[in-house]
């Protein structure tokens, strides 16, 4: 239950509105949901067969074994195993969807550019093609081949952008623990089979299965789907604009973008802008695109459009009865928008085939067809402007300036005015000298069972107090640049004094006028791939392991199946991972030591479970500092 329910003061003035107008959210409906099932939180039900559900008595008084003789550590490393394999196939489906995209642009199928052809070469050169004399669609064609090709390896080689890709010392380790992926369909598969009736009952080997399911989650579906999209729609440079629910216009059209992949947004983003007269011709002044979730964050990393709100504050975007359409893809929406929206006059609008919400109008959106559906979708919201009631509208006055748009290329952008031969140097440097003591990615989600933002916030804040720069993502990348934290005020305002002094220095020679950010915006989720990047430039560069960098990473507020997923991606390249949110694997003793120590003896990294933010920065930073020592970086 929670005294305060979110320290997004948009969130908070729209919760009372939310109240007045009779509307039910997700924090009424958690609190229906109490008592959570215990046997559930721990992991330790199991519904794999139909003779269950069986479930284990914590407290060793009821069964200590299902009906087929499972048990606690069989079936929380069963269900973990299967958590991880649907957050794996949400993203290989969001990226296989984005090769076709390429496919299709590069035949010249569809109407979508080939943005950034820098990039395309830069790709096609890891993956050991040749980029000489060949113009950019057929080069884009052999790329994609390489990527149908891993998606229908029907031999047990590894998956070609898992070895083009990773650090080099880690293929050494994934290697001898014989957890490279040969194809990430067939592993997914595997999975689905290893944790059916009947089959896998060793949690150890069921736990090495789940790691081998987050290098199908890092490299088939983050790093591919990044890398498809940063070449059709362009690799993200700084942008400035702005972030929370006051970047709504009450005097314009608004539609929210709101999921996953920016295969419709981008579209829609273009064609808010070319039929901006019709809204005029509404008595509009134009159309405001705003982005929740990471389809959000994609069209701001390229595009520079404004973010709304992050994953647990969806429902209020629609209670400021300002929104006029809201147009979602996939992953991370509400059910209940359909209810809510019924309230207003906000139309929501499904476009996948496999995202139908009764009481949404679906535009059915394809490749083929993308321009038809972005205006069909764009017309639908300037119509839904006229039925706005202006008695009902209230949009909360908070909006914070935001520098986003930092991709690896853009860092090193940045950091290459310092030295223009290494533009990693800067940054190692002053790693090395302790300046930055370390890097820590936040990542991941709201989850109602935390106060809104606050675990971003708060551990946030105490890591940059310390002079540890931090690089964000998704919905934690939306709490921060709420928060403030993503401009150069923020800097000031957070930044220890060494931390401070190197982002001015940075900021001054890249000619900002002002001092980077002292959060950097890296993406969406999938662009987690990016920060990847970043580990293995920076392990390549000083010639270790990625599990001896003093980098750490943090989910303070996971909510998904994907979260975990690229939490165990993170594990896997050898980095601590704190959770801020308990996963449902503490019924297991052997599980939770496994996955918090035993696991680091073997692949380097292990989770890390705090629930208190102050507490889990310093834990993440005696993490980082023990990393230093062992490279001879500290006494
Ligand atoms: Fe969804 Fe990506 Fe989580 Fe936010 S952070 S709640 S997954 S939108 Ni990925
Ligand atoms: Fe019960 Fe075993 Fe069936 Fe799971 S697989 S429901 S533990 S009998």
């Amino acid at each position: 239950m929670h005294n305060v329910r979110s320290i997004d003061p948009a969130a908070q003035e729209l919760l009372k509105k939310a109240y007045r107008d009779g509307i039910e959210t997700v924090w009424e409906r958690y609190d229906k949901q109490q008592p959570q099932c215990g046997f559930g939180s721990l992991g330790l039900c199991c519904r794999h067969c139909i003779q269950g559900p069986c479930r284990i008595d914590p407290f060793g008084q009821g069964p200590d074994k299902g009906i087929c003789g499972a048990t606690a550590d069989v079936i929380v490393a069963r269900n973990l195993l299967r958590q991880v394999a649907a957050g794996a196939a949400a993203h290989v489906d969001h990226a296989y969807d984005a090769v076709e995209a390429l496919e299709m642009a590069a035949q010249g199928k569809i109407d979508y550019p080939i943005t950034d052809v820098g990039k395309l070469k830069a790709i096609a050169s890891g993956l050991g093609i040749d980029s000489e004399g060949k113009e950019p669609d057929a080069l884009a064609l052999e790329v994609v081949h390489v990527a149908y090709g891993d998606m229908g390896n029907h031999h047990n080689r590894p998956m070609k952008w898992v070895s083009a890709h990773a650090p080099k010392q880690r293929l050494e380790v994934w290697e001898s623990l014989g957890i490279i992926p040969r194809n990430p369909d067939r592993e997914i598969r595997e999975a689905m089979h290893q944790t059916t009736m009947g089959m896998d009952a060793d949690p150890v080997n069921l736990l090495l299965a789940t790691a081998k399911q987050g290098l199908v989650d890092g490299y088939a579906g983050l790093k591919l789907a990044t890398d498809m999209q940063d070449i059709l729609f362009g690799t993200p440079a700084p942008v400035v604009t702005e972030a929370n629910l006051g970047v709504l216009k009450e005097d314009y059209v608004n539609l929210i973008v709101h999921g996953h992949v920016p295969l419709l947004s981008e579209k829609i983003v273009q064609w808010a802008k070319t039929l901006s007269p019709e809204a005029e011709a509404v008595g509009a002044k134009g159309v405001q695109v705003a982005g929740i979730c990471c389809t959000g964050n994609e069209v701001l990393m390229r595009q520079g459009v404004p973010l709304a709100t992050n994953y647990l504050a969806q429902e209020l975007a629609i209670v400021t009865g300002a929104v006029d359409a809201m147009v979602v893809d996939v992953q991370c929406i509400m059910p209940s928008l359909s209810q809510i929206s019924s309230c207003y006059h906000t139309e929501l609008i499904t476009t996948m085939p496999i995202v139908k919400i009764p009481g949404a109008t679906h535009v059915p959106f394809a490749l083929e067809k993308a321009d038809e559906a972005a205006q069909e979708i764009v017309r639908k919201a300037i119509a839904a402007y006229a039925r706005r009631d202006p008695n009902k509208v209230h949009i909360p006055d908070y909006r914070e300036k935001i520098i986003a748009g930092f991709s690896v290329e853009a860092i090193a952008g940045a950091l290459g005015k310092l030295d223009a031969d290494q533009p990693l140097k800067p940054l190692v440097d002053n790693i090395v000298n302790g300046n930055i003591v370390g890097v820590v990615a936040t990542v991941g989600c709201n989850n109602v069972k935390v106060t809104q933002d606050i675990f971003h916030v708060e551990m946030v804040k105490e890591l940059l107090k310390n002079n540890v720069l931090v690089v964000a993502t998704g919905c934690s990348a939306h709490a921060l640049a709420k928060a403030g934290m993503m401009n150069s005020e923020g800097t000031e305002q957070y930044a220890g004094s060494t931390l401070k002094a190197v982002l001015r220095a940075i900021g001054e020679a890249a000619g900002l006028g002002a001092p980077l950010p002292p959060v950097l915006h890296m993406g969406s989720c999938v662009d987690n791939s990016r920060i990847g990047d970043l580990v293995t430039a920076l392990a390549n560069y000083l010639g270790v392991d990625s599990a001896a960098l003093p980098v750490a990473a943090s989910a303070p507020e996971p909510q998904h199946e994907k979260a975990l997923s690229i939490g165990t991606w993170a594990v896997a390249m050898g980095i601590t991972t704190h959770l801020g949110v308990i996963p449902p694997v503490l019924g297991s003793k052997q599980v939770t030591e496994l996955l918090t120590v035993g696991l680091a003896e073997v692949i380097g990294g292990k989770f890390y479970v705090e629930t208190e933010p102050q507490k889990a920065a310093l834990g993440l930073i005696e993490d980082i500092r023990k990393k230093r020592r062992a490279l001879g970086l500290d006494q």
